[in-house]
């Protein structure tokens, strides 16, 4: 059984937890908790303090185990210990919150100095209103030809499955993964 470790990150309210609550074959423990910031409460009312820990089997003997990240800065300290062992990992971005792509752009940065491991974008919330398609997205970050960028509605479990197996297909190039 081949179990690869994939971090998904990205900034507050990217969708994280939402991403890997829809696509786990098992209860996904999170650690979530009601926001203090009155300003950040706005947008809803739980935040990831610590991480999400989902897995889903892709295929016979394959197995995803996921970690998720929280998005508030402050809990920052857990990247480095979440990205420990990661084989690739996924930035997810709210495609129509042009206020995060500058941190969605760092972030990118973060995790490629932990590890330089595959990596995806994913422009998620592409069924909101003012979503940016990948493309577009794609220009905002500046990002090397050599990153995929994938529409994504973290809230639809075909849609997060072909992020992941976009991932899966760079770890396949990369010829760690068989
Ligand atoms: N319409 C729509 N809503 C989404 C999508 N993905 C996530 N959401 C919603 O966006 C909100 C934030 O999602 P979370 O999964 O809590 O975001 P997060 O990145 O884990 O947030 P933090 O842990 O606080 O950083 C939730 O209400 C989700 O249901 C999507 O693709 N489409
Ligand atoms: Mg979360």
């Amino acid at each position: 059984m081949q179990q690869i470790k994939v971090v998904v990150t990205g900034p507050f309210g990217a969708g994280k937890t939402q991403f890997i609550n829809t696509i786990s074959d098992i209860d996904v423990v999170t650690t979530e908790r009601r926001i203090s910031m009155p300003e950040q409460r706005e947008t809803k009312e739980e935040t990831t303090v610590a991480m999400d820990f989902g897995r889903v089997s892709i295929k016979k003997d394959l197995v995803l185990e996921l970690y998720g990240t929280p998005g508030q800065r402050r809990f920052a300290f857990m990247f480095d210990i979440l990205s420990k062992g990661m084989w690739g990992f996924v930035v997810l971005v709210d495609s129509a919150d042009p206020a995060t792509f500058d941190e969605a752009r760092e972030l990118l940065e973060l995790f490629d100095n932990f590890a330089a491991v595959p990596r995806v974008v994913a422009a998620n919330k592409q069924d909101t209103k003012g979503a940016v398609p990948p493309a577009e997205l794609r220009k905002a970050l500046m990002l090397d030809p050599s990153v995929k960028v994938l529409p994504c509605k973290a809230t639809d479990k075909a849609s997060v499955r072909k992020v992941l197996l976009g991932l899966l297909s760079s770890m396949l190039e990369g010829g760690k993964v068989n």
